[in-house]
């Protein structure tokens, strides 16, 4: 066999006794490249697929149960190069379900109720809820106060001794208070944060060494790092959750709650995030907390954990095999999955930069469908090596943007002969390559030195970008056109109806009406939007207008520093460099911008068209008549939004603040004033409407 077959439902094709031995072989095979050589080839989801398939499979075959398959042994074989350890206690695994609903937790305090012989009458049982991290788990003893051994779980009855290791965690404490147990075993999780993971896997990256998977990948390779010297530069952190041998036992402590205190005063790093919880609700809820919580935490978890707190209790309800009763871990939706690549496209910016996008094969990721990944530039293609047919593995942690991983490449050669002579090679699709035109214009694309980037030369003649200009211009925090959305624009483009800005206010009712879910009450709609939004700002304006480089902050400094439009147009380099945070790469696309005629065309267009804004000379010699006066804004204006109202006044050297007091001059007041008119009433404020605002303006000479 040659590809794991990741999308056969393989039951129904394939004999019971061929499955089982492919199932076999592909278990083995991912074991070793997890638990060995630290590098997974699939995500656990699919490894936990094709576990309980097999498990399956033996159930309804107990004559394929072989001694040696992966359902038969738990968790990995230490590596040979550590020194095996046996465990005083054995370390026990948690039960695990997949739970999305939140609803696991009534399913497992009705069973721990039933397992005690509660009834309804009885009260709720208490429980401890944490955080499931994803991590290696790992035993800390203690003798007389000192870390004598840290060694990982392994099997749960022998592990591997990484004392040394382990040594080099600053958070885990290497020496006791004096009133601890003789003998302690701290069993906990040994992590590496996200931001911390990320930094690794740069300098790996510079070094030109093996980047990691991910942070457990990263931080199991890192504890089972043979030279204690790399590994104590690998940032690792720890949290405790529970204990193994502990002799004198301590009598005092009746619960798991009181043990985490207790590991706490001892300095053992608990997580903040342990909460006590009583009875199925606030378990249910705590579930939904953290799921809410879980891409904002600097490090991962792939679920939480529920535990019966008292020790009695916990004592009365026993283990099984190897996991206790007493608790379950409820995971969260897999934030890795396997899928395919359907296509690889290109997709042009507002800039002209070509973006590579993996269409692939819808896929639910972290609780939500995946269809598309960046793939940022050529080199991080290439990088990644994806090409269309291959199967991904896609991640979606932290920030929301889903991301390739890596390549499932295909299973090396069997090792029988045999078997070989009947396998086929792999056939891939081809090695990506940026395509030499804009795929939407057919413009040159050029990628200039130094930059990772593609760009195409097509500027506005390309359709790709003239839409993504228009979005741009539209959007809230530049001209604010609302209603003018995405299929909107692509219509206007595509029937040549809008083919540049002016057009926009070109549009009429007419013109309109044909489009489609254009119902004449939208059209009217746009229209008055697009009227709204004449009235503007110079730096929305300036941002609008999608110059390279001027993001919402240089357009404001901009316009506060060179105070008009043509200011800004006729600037030479060094007047630009003048402006604060403006460098030489900003100055020369301001420059490059307005060096080009048919840009300047489209400002005196759009001017034309009654798009205007108030224009100072620029903060060094603008007048500024409202020196020293204090405005409040309250209510809806007419047509002024509160940002515009508040820019004018600004602009004319005025304060504008939140609430009314005696310092305040003026109460600009709308519709639905409520509180601070009242307010400004009885403090005597002189109060305004937005006609009385635009007069008092005008007669000072700022717009
Ligand atoms: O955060 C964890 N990964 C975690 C793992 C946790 N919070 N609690 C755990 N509790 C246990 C028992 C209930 C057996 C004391 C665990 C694990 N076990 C565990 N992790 C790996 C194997 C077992």
């Amino acid at each position: 066999m040659t590809t794991p077959d990741l999308f056969a439902d393989s039951a129904s094709q394939e004999s019971p006794k061929s499955r089982v031995a492919q199932l076999h072989q592909l278990l083995h095979q991912y074991n070793h490249s997890y638990y060995v050589l630290d590098h997974p080839q699939v995500p656990d989801a699919e490894y936990d697929r094709l576990f309980k398939e097999l498990q399956a499979l033996e159930a309804d075959h107990p004559e394929l149960i072989q001694p040696d398959s992966p359902t038969q042994r738990v968790g990995g074989r230490p590596l040979e190069s550590f020194t095996p350890v046996r465990h005083a206690v054995p370390m026990l695994s948690i039960r695990t379900e997949t739970d999305t609903q939140a609803s696991g937790a009534q399913a497992f305090d009705t069973r721990i109720r039933r397992e005690l012989g509660l009834s309804s009458e009885d009260s709720p049982v208490e429980y401890v809820a944490e955080l499931k991290f994803d991590g290696l788990a790992i035993n800390l003893r203690y003798e007389q106060g000192r870390l004598t051994m840290a060694a990982t779980r392994g099997d749960g009855e022998v592990g591997e001794d990484v004392t040394q290791n382990i040594r080099t965690i600053g958070q885990i404490p290497l020496r006791l208070p004096a009133d601890v147990p003789a003998v302690l075993e701290v069993r906990g999780e040994v992590y590496m944060r996200r931001d911390h993971f990320q930094a690794l896997n740069a300098r790996q990256l510079a070094k030109g060494e093996k980047q990691f998977v991910n942070p457990r990948n990263a931080a199991a390779g890192s504890v089972r790092q043979l030279d204690p010297a790399i590994a104590a530069q690998r940032p690792l952190s720890f949290y405790a959750y529970g204990l193994g041998e502990v002799s004198p036992a301590a009598h005092a402590i009746t619960t798991h709650h009181e043990w985490l205190i207790a590991l706490k005063a001892w300095g053992f790093p608990v997580s903040e995030h342990v909460r006590l919880a009583r009875g199925a609700d606030q378990l249910t809820t705590y579930h939904a907390h953290i799921a809410s919580l879980r891409d904002s935490l600097p490090f991962d978890i792939d679920g939480v954990v529920y535990k019966v707190n008292s020790l009695g209790l916990q004592r009365q309800l026993g283990f099984l095999t190897r996991e206790p009763r007493w608790a379950v871990a409820h995971k969260y939706p897999a934030q890795e999955m396997l899928t395919k690549v359907l296509a690889i496209e290109v997709q042009v910016g507002r800039t002209g930069k070509l973006t590579p996008v993996a269409k692939l094969a819808p896929v639910f990721v972290g609780g939500v469908t995946i269809t598309n990944a960046s793939l940022h530039n050529e080199d991080e293609a290439r990088r990644k090596d994806v090409r269309v047919g291959d199967t991904v593995i896609v991640r979606r942690a932290g920030d929301v943007i889903p991301e390739i991983v890596s390549v499932v490449l295909p299973t090396p050669e069997p090792v029988s002969e045999a078997q070989a002579t009947q396998s086929q090679p792999a056939i891939r699709g081809a090695i990506f390559t940026m395509p030499q035109r804009c795929p939407v214009c057919g413009s040159e694309a050029v990628r200039e030195e130094g930059e990772a980037d593609f760009r195409c030369t097509g500027g506005l003649f390309c359709s790709a970008q003239r839409k993504q200009a228009l979005l741009h211009f539209a959007q809230r925090r530049a001209l604010d056109i609302e209603g003018l959305g995405e299929k909107l624009v692509d219509q206007l483009v595509d029937q040549s109806i809008v083919k540049g800005l002016p057009d926009l206010y070109r549009l009429g009712l007419v013109g309109l009406a044909g489009l489609d879910r254009m119902a004449e009450k939208s059209a009217q709609n746009l229209l008055d939007a697009l009227q709204k939004s004449k009235r503007t700002t110079l730096p929305r304006f300036l941002y609008g207008l999608g110059i390279r480089h001027v993001g919402e902050a240089t357009a404001k400094d901009l316009a506060q520093h060179l105070g008009s439009l043509d200011a800004v147009m006729d600037a030479t380099e060094e007047q630009l460099l003048q402006v604060p945070d403006v460098g030489p790469i900003v100055a020369k696309s301001i420059r490059t911008f307005f060096g080009q005629s048919h840009n300047r065309e489209v400002v005196e267009q759009l001017r034309a068209c009654g798009v205007h804004w108030p224009e100072g000379t620029g903060l060094a010699d603008s007048p500024k008549p409202f020196l020293g006066k204090t405005f409040v804004l309250t209510g809806t204006l007419p047509t002024l939004s509160r940002d515009q109202a508040k820019a004018m006044l600004e602009q004319a050297g005025a304060k504008v603040a939140g609430s009314v007091s005696k310092k305040t001059d003026f109460l600009v007041a709308g519709e639905e004033a409520g509180s601070k008119l009242d307010k400004a009433r009885e403090l005597g404020v002189m109060v305004l409407d937005e006609p009385g605002l635009l007069a008092l303006i005008s007669q000072a000479g700022v717009e």
